[in-house]
């Protein structure tokens, strides 16, 4: 898809609050700080719509970006984050749970883990949510490019085998410094929306 339009169209926590209008929705998961926020600016050719930080935790609502008057990207606040109280993180739990449940305009979950090592416990817990809900999911491995080239297949082969990644489930390659797998994730999910 060629981006020549995305703004933002609220930021949300309730259901009350997510937008009309039926537009297919991809959201986003990952644990904070894995490169959420990062890969949406990419995909749609933004440096910083959806804010980005160092710090983990930025983002901390449901955010809906609106691109090319078609679609909507949902940033999700991350998961793992150390510094959060147990009564923020069952907030969040529900939060997401709400979303991902009961979202009928929702087409597929675009899960990010980062290349660069193992995917943690609570990634395995968000693809097997995301799968026993028969949410559609796009795993990206991101910062593929803190990493040589002659060790992707490597680590690829680490992500598949412990996420668990179904054979009809695609692992896309990306990177948000150097572009990599953009043309192939915007691929997956125009398959997604239109399907
Ligand atoms: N080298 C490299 N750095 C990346 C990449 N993607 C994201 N980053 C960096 O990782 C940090 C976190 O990125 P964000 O996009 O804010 O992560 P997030 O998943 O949205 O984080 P939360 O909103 O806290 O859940 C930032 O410093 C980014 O610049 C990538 O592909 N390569
Ligand atoms: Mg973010």
């Amino acid at each position: 898809m060629k981006v020549t339009k995305s703004e933002i169209v609220i930021s949300a926590v309730k259901p009350e609050q997510y937008p009309e209008g039926g537009l297919p929705e991809i959201a986003l998961a990952g644990r904070s700080n894995v490169g959420k926020s990062s890969f949406i600016n990419t995909m749609i050719n933004r440096k910083n719509l959806a804010r980005t930080s160092s710090k983990p935790g930025k983002t901390q609502t449901l955010n809906f970006y609106i691109i090319n008057d078609v679609l909507h990207f949902v940033d999700v606040p991350g998961y793992g984050f150390a510094k959060v109280s147990k009564t923020e993180r069952e907030a969040w739990g529900r939060m997401i749970e709400t979303y991902i449940t009961s979202r009928e305009e929702l087409k597929a979950v675009v899960q990010i883990v980062d290349l660069r090592h193992a995917p943690s416990q609570d990634d395995v817990m968000m693809y097997d949510f995301l799968k026993h809900y028969d949410i559609p999911v796009i795993v990206i491995a991101t910062k593929a490019d803190k990493i040589p080239k002659g060790k992707w297949d490597k680590h690829a082969k680490v992500v598949r085998q412990t996420l668990n990644i179904e054979d009809g489930d695609k692992l896309i390659l990306f990177s948000s410094e150097t572009k990599k797998g953009k043309q192939e994730a915007w691929a997956a999910i125009e398959q997604m929306i239109s399907g």
